[in-house]
């Protein structure tokens, strides 16, 4: 869904309709600002997590291979200390605001009691068949105030009916009507883009509206993702990293359904467009791990907590939101060690956080042109600043293009470039060298319109 600054607008329709109403618009004022897309309330929701755990479980975790062919036995998913209010736990100590649970892979196992197949926990030892991992993920979720999400792959290796389009996209839906049903609210919905070939060789065609207006209809503030939205989009890469610049807003045409392929895709996923039609923020996806599932093989290769600030930083500190897969083990629960660095992450940030040498100062604002505007503050006394941390207020939707950081010493110094960038949207971290300033100025160099103030912190550590 797309709102704008003065409207509100179906995903597709969007851009023609936006189209359409500005003639309307220009005749009723004087001097009518551009249509910008804005995000909607659920859009504005899943951004301000800024977190997400991934888990990626299932019977992969029992093969240890990461795509499993649909010919696993159930039997063997016996995960035996199952605990998700462990996995719950450890992501809310860390910081994470939500959590995106693999419901069903490529291998087509089902981890709820589904009526779709046998494939499912329901022919598992787990809890002696009588299991539920989906109603336990959102429970643990909901005891912890994390907003849960659900992977369901529309790529299946074991259904039979898999390549027999309509059938299969019967199937599918059925599917989705089962987990959007029975867990109440879910934040959001994961599509994946891997269209393989089916048992019997053929291809699946999806049926990408049916299956965006069901979840539309069944869950209207749950937001979607894959690489074409609607309402999130995939990043552009597997390695947490989004582009800079960062715009949430994107042209729809350029990455019309999930899986599509040309020249236009990447760079849009990765930059998104300044004047692009639709507000649809990116997503930036990784492990912790090498693999998404679990392989003990790999219990010597988990990002230490630096690799993970860094990542916070290249998505989150980018305008974007980071999905960080932890995969259960066999036993069903999360990895000390990856627990113990998701832990180090957080702690490390909450230092940073606490560093905040502008709690205290005032951000003083002037407009420099119809494009530009500028903010000085004068810190309460003289501070070595590492980090910026730059926010718009996207609830009116991103502005700026390009800024200048710079601080000096006093009223007296010259000021000296700190960092330079372009887009800054929820959030923008960038680190500086170290200098030791008492008063900081933050000019907007570029905008699409005049430059609401954007909030600025300086960190010390
Ligand atoms: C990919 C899948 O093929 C991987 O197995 C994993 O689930 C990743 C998040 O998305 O497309």
């Amino acid at each position: 869904m797309t709102l704008t600054r003065r409207g509100f607008l179906g995903a597709s329709a969007g851009a023609a309709v936006a189209q359409a109403l500005r003639p309307v618009l220009r005749a009723s004022a004087s001097a009518p600002a551009p249509i910008r897309p804005v995000p909607s309330p659920s859009q504005l929701a899943w951004q301000r997590d800024e977190l997400a755990l991934f888990l990626h479980f299932g019977v992969n975790t029992f093969t240890d291979r990461e795509w499993g062919d649909g010919k696993e036995s159930p039997a063997i998913f016996d995960p035996h200390q199952l605990d998700a209010r462990q996995w719950a736990r450890a992501a809310r100590a860390a910081g994470f605001r939500a959590m995106i649970l693999t419901a069903k892979h490529h291998d087509g196992f089902c981890l709820w009691p589904t009526n779709t197949t046998n494939h499912s926990v329901a022919s598992s030892p787990f809890r002696n068949g009588r299991g539920d991992v989906v109603r336990e993920f959102v429970d643990a979720c909901r005891a912890q105030g994390l907003e849960p999400g659900l992977y369901l792959s529309p790529w299946d290796r074991h259904e039979p009916r898999y390549g027999d389009s309509p059938a299969y996209n019967d199937f599918y839906c059925d599917q989705l009507t089962e987990l959007l049903t029975r867990y109440g609210r879910i934040r959001e919905v994961w599509f994946d883009g891997a269209n393989g070939e089916g048992p019997n060789g053929k291809k699946q065609s999806y049926d990408w509206p049916r299956v965006w207006a069901l979840v539309r209809k069944l869950q209207p503030d749950a937001v979607m993702f894959s690489d074409a939205g609607p309402d999130v989009r995939w990043i552009g890469n597997e390695r947490g990293i989004a582009g800079d610049p960062n715009w949430s807003t994107v042209d729809p045409d350029a990455v019309a359904y999930p899986g599509a392929t040309g020249p236009r895709v990447i760079p849009m996923l990765q930059h998104g467009d300044p004047s692009g039609s639709v507000w649809r923020p990116g997503e930036s996806d990784v492990s912790i791990r090498p693999g998404w599932f679990y392989h003990p093989a790999e219990d010597g290769r988990v990002k230490s907590s630096e690799e993970l600030v860094a990542l916070y930083f290249s998505s989150v500190g980018r305008n974007s939101k980071l999905l960080l897969n932890v995969p259960p083990t066999r036993e069903g629960l999360l990895h000390e060690t990856d627990v113990s660095h998701l832990a180090g992450m957080h702690a490390a940030l909450e230092r940073m956080r606490a560093s905040d040498v502008t709690r205290h100062a005032r951000i003083r604002w002037q407009s420099a042109g119809p494009r530009s505007a500028a903010g000085t503050i004068e810190l309460p006394h003289t501070a070595t600043v590492t980090v910026a941390d730059l926010r718009e207020e996207i609830a009116g939707g991103q502005i700026v293009a390009q800024y200048t950081l710079e601080g000096r010493a006093s009223a007296e110094a010259p000021w000296q470039t700190l960092s330079r960038g372009t887009t800054i949207g929820h959030c923008k971290l960038d680190r500086v060298d170290p200098a030791t300033i008492r008063e900081a100025r933050l000019t907007v160099n570029d905008a699409l319109e005049p430059p609401p103030p954007v909030g600025v912190r300086l960190y010390a550590g």
